[in-house]
């Protein structure tokens, strides 16, 4: 059997000899009735259609003809060939491919699992002599290993405008991952314009740490990506960070701080010396008018409001403040993520038991491992993101020219090579996910962005997706360099790893 370039590697692949499907002049992809389903072909057609240089056409009527990619939504997960048991969530994103000479067919109960099936037929794509593409044969059948497979974006210590944010939104596709995690404030900005507080982005959106680039989404720009990410099937999580973090607030806001006085702006990198105050009449108006409609903007089930870092408050402060933003957006009908900190008072003992879990994201290894178990064991979900994996902000070693170095380096092998049941003592059940995140204090460029994610972040798209007994490093490793073509097409900066045979 031949070797296959699928990445992330998906739980059943054949490729097959034989004449590969060649595309040319006249192919058709044909789609299932339904506004979904009709979205996801035409994003294929116009990605097909754009690789091959020759308009691709969507029709819903089926002749049977070849020289068509289809897309077919089918009832049951058996219908694709996806086990019996297999949890909804995950059922929802498996899919079948099979492609012959003629024919490329994706088959999928929702209109998620034929984009996901859509870009591993684009993954068996090669060159052919007549320098056009063909598919290459084979039989996938696949389902993501967790539901929750994410990329936390740093937007508040640099600003990063749509047009970059779609692009990343266009690696994430590729790789199959899908939540994106906007971290939309922090001491140093405030990014997301609100009708309720415009003093945010007014005073503290056009800083940024040490003078870097910044900027703020208006509501329009915050619904062009959130729609987007929808089109490709990726939720976007934003987050507010409460109750440190927030300068920028405060900054924007003076009736937010004891004296009643505006601090002055921050651009340093130094983190929790900022606090709201539960004391002060103007600080649950302000969480109330920000989760609230933070929620209405946001289509997504989960909103995250931090929680991290925050020193010097007392601990029935924290809780507090924290469970006064997590009861607005439960009110508001979301989910509520926060980083581990808030392990300690999340979620509330008198949650009930049909409140939608509360996730908390794991980052800091070297503390608090207990509150999280405790957390899961009262209900939480946890979301996986150790920051010596997945910290793509972390330098890949002592040349990076970008990166932090706190949780000492990570290169390629260290974001791939773990097991997300390790991290701690958590049933598989209790883990929702893995996310990766890129924050920003050193990053300055696009091309400093993705010199960080690129390769790093399909490492941790395979550790996310595929089963355990799929992955291997060597092989990983070697299916990488095909990766390469696509990046540098793209025109994204990516770090040549001595790991890799390039
Ligand atoms: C820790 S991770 C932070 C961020 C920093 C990051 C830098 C987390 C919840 N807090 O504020 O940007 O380290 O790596």
């Amino acid at each position: 059997m031949q070797h296959s370039p699928i990445t992330p590697a998906p739980v059943h692949v054949e490729m097959h000899e034989g004449p590969p499907f060649a595309l040319r002049d006249g192919l058709r992809v044909v789609s299932d009735e339904g506004a979904e389903v009709v979205s996801v072909a035409l994003l294929a057609a116009a990605r097909i259609g754009r690789g091959c240089g020759f308009p691709v056409a969507v029709v819903t009527d089926d002749d049977g003809r070849g020289d068509a990619v289809v897309l077919r939504l089918v009832a049951t997960p058996s219908a694709v060939g996806l086990p019996d048991d297999l949890a909804p969530e995950l059922a929802a994103e498996g899919y079948r491919v099979e492609i012959t000479d003629r024919r490329a067919t994706i088959t999928a109960t929702t209109a998620a699992g034929l984009i996901r099936g859509a870009l591993t037929v684009q993954q068996t794509a090669v060159r052919i002599d007549d320098g056009g593409w063909a598919l290459r044969p084979c039989v996938v059948v696949d389902h993501p290993r967790f539901a929750w497979r994410g990329l936390s974006l740093d937007v508040a210590r640099r600003f990063i405008g749509v047009h970059d944010v779609k692009t990343v939104l266009n690696l994430m596709t590729v790789y199959k991952l899908n939540v994106l995690h906007l971290h939309l404030t922090d001491d140093q900005g405030w990014r997301l314009q609100l009708a309720s507080r415009p003093e945010l982005t007014r005073a503290s959106g056009g800083t940024a740490v040490e003078g870097g680039p910044a900027g703020f989404y208006t509501a329009a720009d915050y619904a062009e990506i959130v729609g987007y990410a929808a089109a490709r099937h990726i939720a976007v999580v934003p987050e507010v960070d409460v109750p440190g973090h927030v300068n920028a607030a405060l900054h924007a806001y003076g009736d937010l701080t004891p004296t009643g006085e505006a601090p002055p702006e921050y651009t340093g990198i130094d983190v929790g010396f900022s606090r709201l105050h539960a004391d002060l009449p103007a600080t649950a108006p302000f969480l109330g008018d920000v989760f609230g409609e933070l929620a209405t903007m946001t289509p997504g089930h989960h909103v995250h409001l931090g929680g991290d870092e925050v020193t010097s408050m007392d601990p029935d402060e924290y809780a507090l403040l924290v469970r006064t933003a997590a009861r607005h957006l439960a009110a508001a009908g979301k989910a509520v993520v926060g980083w581990q900190e808030v392990a300690s008072v999340l979620p509330e003992a008198d949650q009930g038991p049909d409140a939608p879990a509360v996730v908390i994201q794991y980052w800091d290894e070297r503390t608090g491992a207990q509150e999280v178990v405790d957390a899961a064991a009262r209900g939480a979900r946890v979301l996986l993101s150790p920051a010596s994996r997945v910290y793509l902000d972390m330098r890949y070693d002592e040349h990076t020219p970008v990166g932090l170095e706190w949780a000492g380096h990570v290169e390629v092998r260290d974001s791939y090579a773990w097991e997300p049941l390790e991290v701690l003592p958590l049933d598989a059940a209790q883990i929702i996910g893995v996310e990766a995140a890129l924050w920003t204090e050193t990053v300055q460029t696009a091309d400093q962005m993705f010199l960080l994610l690129l390769p790093r972040l399909v490492a941790v798209a395979e550790v996310a997706w595929s089963a355990a007994g799929r992955r291997d490093w060597d092989d990983f490793a070697a299916r990488l360099p095909g990766q390469r073509a696509s990046w540098d097409e793209a025109g994204l900066t990516w770090y040549p790893s001595p790991q890799i045979a390039w």
